[in-house]
């Protein structure tokens, strides 16, 4: 079972986490069990993600719907530049996220 103390990183892998991480926002609410999920797993990979609170943000409620299709949370948005890609269900985006952030 992985800890909940936060990756520690070099400044420069930091430098290069954030940066990766500017691609990624994700589509959240306060109080949906399945958000806290993901934000938790956010702050242990110690990386800045852009949160866009649906509840509070009517717009962004309306991009979630237009570009992933449905307004289940939490989604995150993968912009990688080229293409955009939304992905839903809690499990599949920390699994993506640790992938891509937990420390080797
Ligand atoms: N299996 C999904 C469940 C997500 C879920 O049920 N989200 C709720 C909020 S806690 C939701 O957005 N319900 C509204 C909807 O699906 O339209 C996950 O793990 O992410």
């Amino acid at each position: 079972m992985r800890g909940a103390e936060p990756v520690e990183r070099t400044p420069q892998t930091q430098a290069e986490a954030d940066e990766q991480a500017q691609g990624l926002a994700l589509y959240h609410y306060e109080g949906c069990p399945f958000c806290g999920k993901v934000r938790r797993a956010i702050a242990r990979l110690n990386i800045e993600i852009v949160l866009h609170d649906i509840n509070r943000d009517p717009g962004a409620r309306q991009r979630l719907i237009a570009g992933g299709g449905r307004r289940t949370v939490p989604c995150l948005r993968i912009d990688d530049g080229d293409t955009t890609t939304w992905l839903y269900e809690s499990s599949d985006i920390v699994a993506y996220l640790e992938k891509r952030f937990a420390a080797s």
